[in-house]
């Protein structure tokens, strides 16, 4: 109950991280650069902590966002940034795992409306045991990079 208090007193504090438990799992400031304009698709991020003694598994994202939500890694070829779809996000017992720029992220593709910096996305997060999670990805200031210029052949 505790946990839950300070969750929600992170929640009304605006421009700051915010987290909360789902179980055992710790999910920390789920977050989405502010988008360029005319962007079609955002990437969101979001550091989970697996406090638990089970191994959990982060397996997909649904919002109302985006016409679709994936979940994706980035590779380097050639010193070229190259996202890749994946099926799952293995979190060990006793790991954090970071989904973050140039990394593992949320891809939302087909943006359904435009946002403004500091609003709070609706999004579920799916775990392999925990289920479905609500969580709000906070929209963060742009982070200069235009997600839909990459490059999504492996789509
Ligand atoms: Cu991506």
């Amino acid at each position: 109950m505790k946990r839950a208090l300070f969750s929600l007193m992170l929640l009304a504090t605006p421009a700051m991280a915010h987290d909360q438990m789902a179980g055992t799992l710790h999910i920390i400031h789920p977050s989405i650069p502010l988008p360029a304009g005319m962007a079609k698709s955002a990437a969101g991020y979001v550091t989970i902590s697996n406090e638990g003694d089970t191994p959990e598994e982060l397996v997909g994202v649904r919002s109302p966002f985006a016409a679709s939500t994936t979940l994706h890694t980035t590779i380097f070829e050639d010193d070229i940034a190259k996202m890749r779809p994946v099926i799952g996000v293995p979190i060990a017992p006793g790991e954090v795992v970071n989904l973050e720029p140039g990394g593992m992220h949320v891809m939302f593709m087909g943006l359904t409306g435009t946002v403004a910096e500091g609003d709070m996305i609706p999004a579920t997060l799916i775990f392999r045991h925990a289920g479905e999670v609500a969580v709000e990805f906070m929209i963060d200031p742009a982070d200069g990079a235009d997600h839909s210029t990459m490059d999504h052949s492996g789509h």
